[in-house]
């Protein structure tokens, strides 16, 4: 090498220590976060404030099948998504406080599984990713809406256009005050998720937010790439542990009934449960929701002692969002063991309301036989969980009837694949 290219060399080099934060090199005490130059891009995703915890969980399937479609069709660098994680705030049924929680997916669920799946990062990932300083302008964001003519019409082909916003909304970032954009659109929408891939490889931008996505449906639902999905979504570790001790210390109920590697498998339906019945009885805002499905106190009592019977189960883990007085009316004439998770009061605040939640529906998911409540999302993750545990579906598909009803029972959505 001359001399005289060592000193350019030696000039850029130079140079380059020496130069701050531009567009293209960072330096790395600047304001860049790791990432920036990266070609990584991300879509961040929010849901209708009112909708539960478990719809949620719904919704989160449905993007996270759009980003594994997305990572094994990768044909360009602009195909290149992370999908990140929406952290928990102030959800209609968990208590909180003034501030929101901002509580990270992996308190509730396995991370390293989820990404498995799907490139899926936190909230505070994304973060540490991108440069922050100033705060997170986002380059695009889509408020996702329903057209307005397809009920009228009956147009219920797949499509989307940006139209016109339906009515004002108010788009919460997450709750974060320096998350902001000042590039939002409507996008009247009717199609899978899956879809919006259309929208995302268009675009260039770094950054996008899908506002109210769960007006985005499912690609397919209940084949291979959904059960796979819903398998990926174990549960934290901790609170799988939590749930095991108490079935273990009042339920007289291990993992022993279980089939190995039930997690990858089609279910061999030979799982036998611990010896108990598992109830999930919906109340609070279904009782005014639904009045005309819910059963009576009574009724319930009634129910439950007939299923104990019939199975010769001799006690009964209920998972319900009653009150203490309520839960006690219901127990007080059953004449067998009844059991109910409640955490002292460090624990709850470890795992917070969703913590209890998903050890609930751990434990009903172990039963010999589960029964719950029509129509809701948390009887509907129950019975899937069941599902990938290989129970037979008799086991798992029942749900209380109001009295002097027809009484339907759940929809049977197995995994056949
Ligand atoms: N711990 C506990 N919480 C429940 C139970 N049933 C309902 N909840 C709470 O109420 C919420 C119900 O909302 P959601 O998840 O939307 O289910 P859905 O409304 O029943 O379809 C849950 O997220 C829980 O916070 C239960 O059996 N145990
Ligand atoms: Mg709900």
């Amino acid at each position: 090498m001359s001399t005289q290219n060592c000193l350019f060399e030696f000039i850029l080099l130079v140079f380059f220590a020496f130069c701050n934060c531009s567009q293209d090199y960072c330096h790395i005490d600047s304001d860049c976060g790791p990432n920036y130059g990266s070609k990584d891009r991300y879509l961040l995703y929010d849901v209708n404030p009112p909708e539960g915890f478990n719809l949620r969980r719904d919704v989160y399937m449905r993007f996270a099948i759009l980003a594994y479609k997305l990572k094994q069709s990768k044909k360009d660098e602009l195909n290149n998504f992370k999908l990140v994680l929406p952290p928990w705030s102030r959800l209609f049924h968990w208590k909180y406080n003034a501030e929101p929680e901002h509580i990270p997916w992996g308190r509730f669920f396995d991370l390293e599984s989820l990404k498995r799946f799907a490139p899926v990062i936190e909230m505070y990932e994304f973060f540490d990713a991108i440069n922050q300083t100033y705060g997170v302008k986002i380059d695009e964001v889509y408020v996702l809406q329903h057209f307005k003519d397809m009920f009228e019409t009956g147009n219920f082909k797949d499509r989307m256009q940006i139209e016109q916003c339906a009515q004002k909304y108010q788009i919460n970032y997450f709750f974060y005050k320096n998350v902001t954009s000042n590039n939002v659109k409507c996008l009247s929408y009717h199609g899978p998720a899956t879809k919006l891939s259309q929208l995302l490889l268009k675009s260039s931008a770094k950054t996008i937010l899908l506002d109210h996505a769960e007006v985005a449906l499912h690609d397919m639902f209940g084949d291979r790439t959904y059960w796979q999905c819903r398998r990926s979504m174990r549960f934290n570790k901790d609170l799988q542990k939590i749930a095991l001790d108490f079935r273990q210390k009042y339920l007289n109920s291990s993992d022993e009934f279980l089939p190995e590697n039930w997690e990858d498998e089609k279910p061999k339906r030979s799982t036998k449960g611990g010896p108990y019945l598992g109830v999930h009885l919906r109340r609070r805002d279904f009782l005014r929701g639904r009045a005309h499905q819910v059963p009576s106190i009574n009724s319930i009592t009634q129910q439950i002692t007939n299923l104990l019977e019939k199975l010769n189960l001799s006690q009964v883990f209920i998972a319900t969002d009653a009150d203490e007085d309520e839960y006690r009316d219901i127990i007080k004439n059953i004449p067998f063991k009844t059991q109910r998770y409640t955490p002292d009061s460090e624990t709850r605040e470890k795992i917070k309301d969703g913590g209890v939640a998903i050890i609930d529906q751990i434990i009903c998911s172990h039963a010999r036989y589960f029964i719950g409540t029509y129509e809701s999302t948390f009887s509907f993750r129950i019975q899937e969980e069941r599902e990938i545990l290989g129970f037979p579906p008799d086991t798992t598909f029942n749900c209380f009837c109001k009295e002097n009803t027809e009484c339907p029972q759940p929809t049977r959505w197995k995994i056949v694949y």
